[in-house]
């Protein structure tokens, strides 16, 4: 079963969202399996973000990931790289339709109040990095099976 990486980014914290982006997670029926609020250091934040390292926008985006503490988590399920994303919504909150997480509570690409990995690949590299494997907890959930097929 895959696992990708979300983090409700410091403008989600600060608006109260956390739970509300858990919610929606939860109820779709993927699975938590590991979760830590914590500080993003400039370290981890240039590790996660270096393929944006050339972006003009790459100063502005390592403030904002750093400015205030953030959840991290780790969410299992079938296609939950795709499943996450889409739950996410468009990068940009004011592309695509309403209905996810980004376009449902934010107008700002640079105030877009979630991260979640982008393919599977890269969800694998962004768990390790984030992520040590003792933090990761395989557990059975009992509706497991009235959720995957
Ligand atoms: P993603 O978060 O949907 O995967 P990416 O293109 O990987 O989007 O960009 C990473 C993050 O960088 C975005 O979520 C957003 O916070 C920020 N970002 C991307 N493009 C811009 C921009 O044009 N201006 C400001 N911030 C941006
Ligand atoms: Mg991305």
């Amino acid at each position: 079963m895959e696992q990708t990486l979300v983090f409700v980014k410091p403008d989600g914290v600060q608006r109260g969202l956390i739970g509300e982006i858990i919610a929606r997670l939860e109820k779709r029926g993927l699975k938590l399996v590991a979760a830590k609020f914590m500080q993003v250091s400039e370290e981890l934040a240039g590790q996660h973000y270096a393929i944006h390292k050339n972006e003009p926008f790459y100063d502005s985006l390592i403030e904002y990931i750093t400015a205030a503490p953030v959840m991290a988590m780790v969410w299992e399920g079938n296609r939950a790289v795709e499943a996450v994303r889409q739950t996410m919504g468009d990068t940009r909150p004011t592309d695509g339709k309403s209905g996810s997480i980004r376009q449902d509570f934010g107008l700002e690409i640079g105030r877009n109040l979630t991260h979640a990995s982008d393919k599977l690949e890269n969800a694998k590299k962004e768990i390790e990095l984030w992520f040590s494997s003792e933090e990761i907890i395989s557990w059975q959930r009992v509706l497991d099976e009235w959720i995957f097929e």
